[in-house]
């Protein structure tokens, strides 16, 4: 048996590479099926390669998952890299729920402002900048376009397996064409409602030397995956840890308590106020979410 990572996945034939970077087709071995479990891109493998005259090999084994993404469906991803620009707006909202995955999964989550070069007095990366200071968010500026930035990035990818995920048109696949020097198929974006036009269909590896990345389709509505308790929410929040304990109320959920050390913070301007407006807002979808899970 060989040792593979799976780069591509459709219509039940799988794509792997092995060390030497040669690809293989392969199908997944029926006891997945019975077990629940289906290869997916990122997933480290053993597999038997097939005879020349086999249309395809086999997945025989799939390792354990350091992490597990639905949307997109990826494996043993370490950093998650969100990406925005000012064009399309971004959509802080969507980033939020991005980190509170991050979190979740222990994924190390961080911020790419593409476009640069849009951005001509930096207000979508000082708005970044602001609003996730807190949070300790790292970001990062670049342009996909002209380059500028992007040896900051290779730098924090090394030794990583990256997933690039955010809104259609904000230059995923483009930013990995600049970094790598690949030909990855790009869409321009709608002039009339300035919106990508879901170019990439499917997620896909690729590899360099040490650092694999993998281009995802654009998306603009997230869910949080899975039903969790409201009072877990705040655990998702970096900047809230140092207030644990020290509301009037225990547990406070941030949200309308008086005696509400955050919403002090909020006040002075300590904590930023658009990321606690969109935290409520989460907070209140959770909520209802959790009040119907038995439904
Ligand atoms: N000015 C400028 N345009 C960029 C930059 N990066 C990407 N674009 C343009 O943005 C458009 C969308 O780029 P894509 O790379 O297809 O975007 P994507 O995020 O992969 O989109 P989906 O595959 O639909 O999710 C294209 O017209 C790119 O040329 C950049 O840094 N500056
Ligand atoms: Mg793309
Ligand atoms: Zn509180």
């Amino acid at each position: 048996m060989t040792e593979g990572i799976i780069i591509r996945g459709r219509g039940g034939l799988y794509t792997a590479l092995d060390a030497e970077n040669r690809e293989y087709v392969l199908r997944a071995k029926k006891k997945f099926r019975r077990m629940g479990l289906s290869p997916l891109v990122g997933d480290r493998i053993m597999f038997t390669p097939g005879n020349i005259s086999d249309e395809h090999g086999w997945v025989e084994e799939i390792m354990p998952r350091t992490s597990q993404c639905l949307r997109p469906p990826v494996a043993n991803v370490t950093l998650l890299c969100m990406v925005v620009s000012p064009q399309p707006a971004p959509d802080w909202l969507l980033v939020d729920k991005l980190m509170i995955f991050a979190e979740r999964q222990n994924l190390k989550p961080v911020l790419i402002v593409n476009k640069a070069d849009l951005d001509t007095e930096e207000e979508t990366l000082r708005a970044a900048r602001k609003m996730y200071k807190g949070a300790g968010l790292e970001v990062f500026s670049v342009s996909a376009r002209t380059g500028e930035g992007k040896e900051a990035l290779i730098e924090r990818f090394a030794g990583q397996m990256c997933c690039f995920s955010g809104q259609s048109g904000v230059g995923k696949s483009t930013l990995l064409n600049q970094l790598f020097g690949l030909q990855v198929e790009t869409g321009d974006i709608s002039q009339k409602i300035l919106r990508g036009k879901n170019t990439t269909r499917h997620a896909e590896l690729f590899r360099f030397g040490d650092i694999a990345v993998i281009d995802t389709p654009g998306f603009s509505l997230l869910e949080l995956d899975g039903v969790f308790d409201p009072v877990l929410l705040q655990d998702y929040y970096p900047e809230f840890r140092e207030y644990k304990g020290k509301c009037r109320f225990s547990p406070c959920y941030h949200a309308a308590e008086p005696g509400c050390m955050v919403r002090m913070d909020e006040e002075n301007g300590v904590i930023d106020h658009e990321r606690m407006e969109r935290y409520r807002q989460i907070l209140k979808d959770c909520r209802e979410t959790w009040r119907e899970r038995y439904d």
